[in-house]
């Protein structure tokens, strides 16, 4: 390939994303050799297919909304809080936790699934958009939860999985059994190769080939992640009428707007190619940015979310900053905002690997998206989810320095420009749990991963240290409200065991001590709220180039705020004296002449 050509597609967002997961991240073209260019010639190839269009940027004021000024607290109601004793969260139990919430400063409420769903994937396998797990209560709890969310100036929105269902939901199984169903075509189905293998490469993102092989029709079924998620086909106009109904059904109803999981990959690359292995996950490149999905994407807005004052958050899953970005502007009327996850790991490294993250690698990955003030796109700022392991213990595992961290990260959160996710137990300072043994995991992907590393060869102690770490059940442990019995989640027999420290670390002690994580979350979250400036104002990075400090002004025409962050535990001199700046909140009681192991403070200016 010529240079110009390498230039022209450097400048393609999909191909700085890209870059940066392979370590080239802002190089010019002249600094590939030739060696290089080869190696990623799948790259090119991609990069020239999806042709986005290169996004020019907006300068000016951005406009106030909602939903940018929110702080978004994420429920995943298995694990939340349990009312009648079965050992699994519900929906009256949310409701008896509304309070609790309005005192944290929650803006609005997401609940992860809660439809009825065999529960392969906890809800993410949905087997009626329309009806409650009777796990969960009854469409009637759901009417008062919405009521009495709404009544307290909240407002709540819905998990939507639209790139898959369970294959126990009624299109797929009328697919299955009904010659004629008129369901059939709401899957993606092949033949099979002639030596009897699937019809391609394919993996599934829970360690599985991604296919499964149905007898009675002679065909396979595409399934990007468990064998009981089937992908739906997009590519079918009928298919995406009956998702436009089911999202103002709920739009309808009164609901303030969805998460869409996994959105990103909906469409798929036409002829379904088999995947390089230079993009990791087998087949990944052929549907996380597929040749439709804007098209699918506006269709949704023009027909459903724009009919109300909603607000859409897409989950993007393989994405990068840019990418992320060329789906949520706003003059694209697509998304409003689009999940990035690039910050949650070290580049190269995976949410299983147990090792030390470094601060400054999220400091150099932030400054970038904080500092590009183009108004026509807007971030979201997360760092917790019901996916990922708690991402303080990605930082340390000791528990004091643990106790600066999580509010390093709660005031980083409050006054960086983006809607604002919390996830349960994240304001309490919630960790990562020794589990004891495969036996106790309930994710699917955990226990698939398990049963993978068994085949190729590991023995059990190491396939279960290499797991216990990563597995989503860290995130997805009960949420710990007392320190009595089961901390107050159930009492039953929790579905997923309790972490070890809620006799330690619960609700009831941190609301009641100033002092708690709880008290510094409510702070930093008052904080947000009562100066916009910390929600729309101008960034400046501080002395960007110095290691192991992050600091930042904002500033508009109401103030000017300044932050300041140790990175790493151990002291360094302080850039930027904050002589005759107030401090609004620090993570230490005073102000010493240096910063302290993880110290973070934000100063008022003016
Ligand atoms: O956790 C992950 C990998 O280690 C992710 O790949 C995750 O599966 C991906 O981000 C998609 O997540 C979403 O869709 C899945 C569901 O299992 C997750 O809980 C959901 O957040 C399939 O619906
Ligand atoms: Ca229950």
């Amino acid at each position: 390939m010529d240079r110009n050509k390498l230039r022209e597609l450097l400048e393609q967002p999909m191909a700085q994303d890209l870059m940066d997961r392979f370590g080239m991240a802002g190089k010019p073209a002249e600094a590939f050799d030739e060696q290089t260019i080869t190696k990623l010639e799948p790259v090119w190839k991609l990069v020239d297919a999806t042709k986005l269009p290169i996004h020019v940027p907006v300068y000016g004021e951005y406009d106030r909304k909602w939903w940018k000024e929110a702080v978004i607290y994420q429920i995943y109601p298995m694990s939340f809080c349990d009312s009648n004793g079965d050992g699994i969260g519900d929906l009256p139990g949310i409701i008896s936790k509304l309070d609790y919430l309005k005192e944290l400063g929650v803006d609005v409420v997401w609940l992860s699934p809660i439809y009825d769903s065999p529960n392969d994937d906890n809800g993410y396998d949905i087997r009626d958009y329309q009806a409650i797990h009777p796990d969960y209560g009854t469409m009637e709890d759901f009417d008062r939860l919405l009521e009495e969310t709404h009544k307290r100036g909240m407002k709540l929105i819905m998990d939507m999985v639209l790139n898959h269902t369970s294959d126990e939901h009624r299109w797929f199984q009328s697919a299955l059994h009904d010659p004629d169903s008129p369901y059939k075509d709401f899957y993606i189905w092949r033949k099979g190769k002639a030596d009897g293998t699937p019809p391609n490469n394919w993996q599934s993102f829970f360690s599985e080939p991604a296919w499964n092989y149905y007898p009675e029709l002679d065909e396979w079924a595409l399934h990007l992640f468990s064998r009981k998620q089937m992908d739906l086909n997009w590519e079918n106009p009928k298919l995406r009428d009956e998702v436009v109904k089911i999202l103002n059904w709920w739009l309808q109803k009164g609901v303030d707007g969805f998460r869409l999981d996994v959105i990103n990959l909906i469409s798929k690359f036409e002829g379904l190619p088999d995947g390089d292995p230079l993009f990791g996950l087998l087949g990944m490149e052929q549907y996380f940015y597929g040749p439709r999905l804007h098209e699918y994407l506006k269709d949704m807005n023009a027909r459903a979310f724009s009919l109300y004052d909603s607000y859409t958050v897409g989950e993007g899953c393989g994405l990068g900053a840019r990418t992320t970005n060329c789906i949520s502007m706003q003059s694209a009327k697509e998304l409003n905002t689009v999940f990035c996850f690039g910050h949650f790991e070290e580049p190269g490294r995976n949410k299983y690997e147990d090792y030390a993250y470094d601060l400054n690698f999220l400091k150099n990955y932030m400054l970038p998206i904080q500092q590009d003030e183009d108004i026509d796109c807007w971030n979201t700022v997360v760092f917790d989810n019901h996916d990922n392991p708690r991402f303080l213990n990605k930082v340390s595992r000791d528990p004091a320095e643990c106790e600066k961290i999580a509010r390093l990260i709660a005031l980083m959160e409050m006054t960086l420009r983006g809607t604002v996710y919390l996830y349960q137990g994240q304001e309490l300072g919630m960790r990562d749990t020794a589990f004891r043994g495969p036996e106790e995991f309930r994710d699917v992907e955990a226990i698939n991963l398990y049963k993978s590393l068994i085949e190729s060869g590991k023995t059990e102690e190491e396939a279960f240290a290499y797991v216990a770490p990563g597995t989503r059940d860290q995130a997805r442990t009960p949420m710990q409200w007392t320190a009595g019995e089961n901390a107050g989640f159930t009492t039953g027999t929790p579905w997923l065991r309790l972490a070890d420290d809620y006799e330690l670390r619960n609700a009831e002690a941190e609301t009641a001590d100033d002092a708690s994580i709880f008290s510094f979350y409510r702070k930093a979250i008052a904080l947000r709220h009562a100066y916009k400036t910390l929600v729309y104002g101008h960034f400046t990075a501080e002395q960007p180039e110095l290691a192991d400090f992050m600091g930042y002004t904002r500033r508009d025409d109401d103030g000017e705020f300044y932050v300041e962050m140790n990175l790493c535990n151990h002291t360094i001199s302080r850039p930027r004296s904050v002589e005759g700046m107030e401090c609004l909140l620090s993570n230490y009681e005073d102000t010493a002449a240096d910063l302290r192991p993880y110290e973070a403070a934000v100063y008022r200016i003016r």
